[in-house]
């Protein structure tokens, strides 16, 4: 029975030694320790040895249990460090591969037109104000010196909602509420960025919605030359140092005197071109000196008073700053067309 003994324990352990899995070692378990397993059969069979044989056999046999399990364990211990091991091979990341692109998207080219057009005349010193696209017939008209019947009134330009409710046609009367909210004793420098609408068929070069951007300076002694002075360095900064201005006389129910401004063409350097339909120049904004009506009635004495204004539209300035063609494209939101400008 002794040789048994040293028989299985010897076999156990070889067999343990060469187990390579888990399950494996579950197995070698029940086969020489479990109810049915050899040690267990061959300790069985203890009685029918002698009285003296008993304790001594008995001794030995705990001592290849006790040798059988001690190997198992051990074994379980370096399997389970193999396997978590191999674990931690799969799941390593590679830190050096390059990421998943992100698709990321970015500011509408009217909103960054607008922005870069908003930090220069901050630069200058003036306000960003907005007010209501739903104005009274009062603000959007009355109050910019274009009274009942003023053939610009026309009804086949404007969006009435009731006979006093419209939609805006001009960023204008963000200007009137302003100057009346400073109640006529104080400087003002603001522009008013923001949608307008006109009842217009949608073309190349028209849209019912579209943008604009005004500007007002009042105060004591603000002449002509301050209005040429700023919008020629206005020019400068978004279309380039060595761009060329020009004004022309003009006329605007606000403002007396008005004019154009123009831009020297760059296409053609001013020689004259299908861009600039064969002038040399072409035209960005409108403004003037504001008309002594619209200071009086927005609080203002005309006596004590002046000041300049303008107007622009940020689709056309994007239009010939980047060459688009059509007014359409800043609506119609096709992600090919807005993603060229995403560096812009
Ligand atoms: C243009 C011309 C202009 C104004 C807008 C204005 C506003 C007030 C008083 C006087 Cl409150 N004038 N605005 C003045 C001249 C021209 O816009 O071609 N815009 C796209």
């Amino acid at each position: 029975m002794k040789e048994q003994l040293e028989a299985i324990k010897k076999e156990a352990l070889e067999a343990i030694d060469q187990s390579q899995s888990v399950k494996g070692l579950q197995e070698l378990n029940v086969a020489y320790l479990g109810r049915k397993g050899s040690l267990t059969t061959v300790l069985r069979g203890m009685g029918q040895l002698s009285k003296e044989d008993r304790p001594v056999v008995g001794q030995l046999a705990n001592e290849v249990r006790g040798a059988i399990e001690e190997a198992l364990d051990e074994k379980q211990e370096i399997l389970d460090h193999v396997e978590l091991e191999k674990q931690l091979e799969n799941e390593t990341i590679d830190v050096t591969l390059p990421g998943r692109p992100v698709k990321v998207g970015g500011p509408h080219i009217l909103t960054s037109i607008i922005e870069e057009i908003e930090d220069i005349f901050i630069g200058l010193g003036y306000e960003i104000k907005e007010g209501p696209e739903v104005e009274t017939d009062y603000y959007n008209f009355e109050a910019l010196n274009l009274p009942k019947g003023h053939p610009a009134r026309d009804m086949q330009d404007t969006f009435y909602i009731t006979n006093e409710l419209l939609m805006r046609t001009h960023t204008s009367p963000v200007q009137a509420r302003t100057m009346r909210a400073l109640e006529g004793n104080r400087p003002v420098r603001m522009i008013c960025p923001g949608k307008v609408y006109r009842r217009d068929n949608d073309d190349a070069t028209h849209s019912h919605q579209f943008t604009q951007i005004e500007g007002l300076y009042v105060d004591k002694n603000v002449r002509m030359s301050d209005l040429k002075g700023t919008l020629n360095t206005f020019a400068k900064k978004i279309f380039g140092e060595d761009r060329e201005i020009r004004l022309r006389p003009s006329f605007f129910p606000f403002t007396e005197p008005s004019v154009e401004m123009d831009i020297l063409c760059k296409v053609c350097s001013g020689k004259g071109c299908s861009v600039c339909k064969k002038s040399g120049w072409i035209e960005i904004l409108g403004a003037g000196m504001v008309h002594p009506k619209v200071l009086a009635m927005a609080g203002y004495d005309p006596e004590v008073y002046t000041g300049f204004a303008f107007g622009m539209g940020p689709d056309r300035i994007a239009m010939l700053k980047y060459g688009v063609d059509d007014i359409r494209h800043f609506y119609k939101n096709d992600v090919r067309f807005l993603k060229q400008f995403h560096n812009a």
